[in-house]
């Protein structure tokens, strides 16, 4: 391996990569934004090199792969499968959501598990990373469908998870409802109340701010970008994509912050409100998709706004974007609309919405750009302060919850301009998000030993 030109290792790294995993696209992606960002560091730094930390940190320390079969309200059997990716347990136990989604394999919970390890390890929270998960489809199913999938996915769960072992959370497609029946069942095989989830109700562990946590940290993390020009959220513009728990919450703090969002979508499409989802109108839309489950098509409706039909809303003229809905959501072609537009902040709630060609646009443009294990690092940080809570025996107001999810989200910003500002004053946040996130784990590893 010539280790003396970034470019090269970068590509001699990805061809080892590649051979090892194929037909995995999004954890090649999302390997090679770390590599490429790190490259020069590492070359700088070969002990890292040495001890083969990057081929260590791409090898999952674990994957459970298991059948979950469950009956439908007919008495039909289905059977789904389920996974969980144990990545990296060198600063803390394994900590990372469950995806409840159809589209979803191997190749997907392997990129969020990478990316979890080195979002982790920003919060400076002791927690190691995750992924997992299953192809069942929530969307249609009735409250005891979900529940009874929920009990036999835990049933096999419960083996390889546990408060100190291996903590899940929720994702797409699960939410208080998914975590409620999966704790449940897990409570009933071990007969153990423990913090083993997060995410769970207030009144049986959870932590307040939790369901916020991701949307408002995202938009605290902007907040803190925006400063770094002298401007605010005031005023602004904001398209927002997705309209589930991150989407909503983001929604909610851009209106605190005076910022005016005009975007939500779904699978099905984009509406765009040119005066604003405002507080009566998110209301809506929390009882639309919390309660009804029911399509953002039917917002439009309501409120006589535009509808666009499999559109994402990045055609839509904003200040600032919140991709909050899932992974590759913004072309390179939508990313240029963007930037034509006049778009200069871009903080990405989701995981990887950005495609490689997306997250190149925006770094050229030398915009404010934010990655995903950066900007909604605050939900899984509120999951590391419930589990504090859940160990302490005790809970935390709102605003000690809030109070410590902005100091975290502050923090990690100054990581991010620490190890990614420029000589010009660019912060190339991917950069400085990747390494600040990657010394502290290839260091406990190290330190560890050859484990
Ligand atoms: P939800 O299930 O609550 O909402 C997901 C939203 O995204 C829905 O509006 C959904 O629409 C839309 N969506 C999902 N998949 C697709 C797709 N393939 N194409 C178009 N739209 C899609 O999930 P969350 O809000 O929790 O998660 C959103 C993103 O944020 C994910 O990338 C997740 O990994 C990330 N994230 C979540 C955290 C959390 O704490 N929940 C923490 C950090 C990151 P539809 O209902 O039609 O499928
Ligand atoms: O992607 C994520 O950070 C999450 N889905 C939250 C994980 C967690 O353990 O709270």
């Amino acid at each position: 391996m010539n280790i003396k030109d970034p470019k090269q290792f970068t590509e001699d790294f990805m061809a080892y990569l590649q051979a090892k995993n194929q037909g995995e696209p999004e954890f090649h992606q999302a390997v090679l934004e770390v590599v490429e960002s790190l490259s020069e560091f590492l070359i700088k730094n070969p002990r890292y090199i040495h001890f083969k930390i990057l081929e260590r940190m791409v090898e999952p320390e674990r994957v459970v792969q298991f059948r979950v079969p469950w009956t439908d309200d007919k008495g039909d059997i289905h059977i789904n499968r389920g996974y969980r990716v144990e990545m990296n347990s060198a600063i803390g136990p394994y900590k990372g959501g469950l995806r409840f989604h159809p589209n979803i394999n191997l190749n997907i919970f392997k990129f969020l598990a990478f990316e979890q390890v080195l979002k982790n390890s920003l919060t400076s929270l002791p927690m190691g990373g995750g992924k997992g998960g299953s192809d069942f489809d929530p969307k249609g199913k009735s409250d005891n469908e979900v529940m009874r999938f929920c009990q036999s996915f835990m049933i096999e769960l419960t083996r390889h998870i546990g408060p100190n072992t291996d903590v899940p959370a929720g994702d797409i497609g699960v939410g208080g409802r998914e975590i409620g029946f999966m704790f449940g069942q897990y409570k009933r095989l071990r007969n153990e109340f423990t913090g083993v989830l997060t995410g769970k109700g207030i009144d049986w562990g959870g932590s307040l701010i939790r369901p916020e946590a991701t949307g408002y940290g995202t938009v605290y993390f902007a907040e803190e970008m925006l400063k770094t020009r002298g401007d605010s959220f005031k005023g602004k513009t904001v398209t927002i994509s997705g309209s589930g728990n991150v989407a909503q919450f983001a929604v909610e703090k851009v209106l605190d912050l005076g910022g005016k969002p005009v975007s939500l979508s779904d699978s099905g499409g984009t509406i765009y409100d040119p005066d604003g989802i405002d507080r009566d109108k998110l209301e809506y839309i929390k009882e639309l998709k919390n309660i009804y489950r029911g399509r953002i098509s039917e917002y439009a409706e309501t409120y006589g706004v535009q509808y666009f039909e499999n559109e994402r809303p990045w055609g839509i003229k904003c200040d600032v974007a919140l991709p909050c809905a899932t992974q590759n959501e913004i072309s390179g072609s939508e990313a240029e609309t963007l930037l034509n537009n006049g778009c200069f902040v871009v903080a990405e709630g989701a995981n990887m919405p950005s495609t490689y060609e997306a997250e190149h646009k925006f770094l050229d443009a030398k915009i404010l750009y934010a990655p995903g294990k950066a900007a909604n690092a605050g939900g899984v940080a509120v999951s590391g302060l419930e589990m504090t809570q859940n160990s302490m025996r005790l809970s935390w107001t709102r605003e000690e919850v809030d109070e410590k999810l902005k100091s975290i989200m502050h923090n990690i910003h100054n990581m991010c301009v620490k190890h990614g500002q420029e000589k010009d004053g660019f912060v190339h946040y991917v950069r400085g998000a990747n390494i600040a996130g990657f010394v502290k784990v290839a260091n406990a590893m190290i330190a560890q030993g050859l484990v």
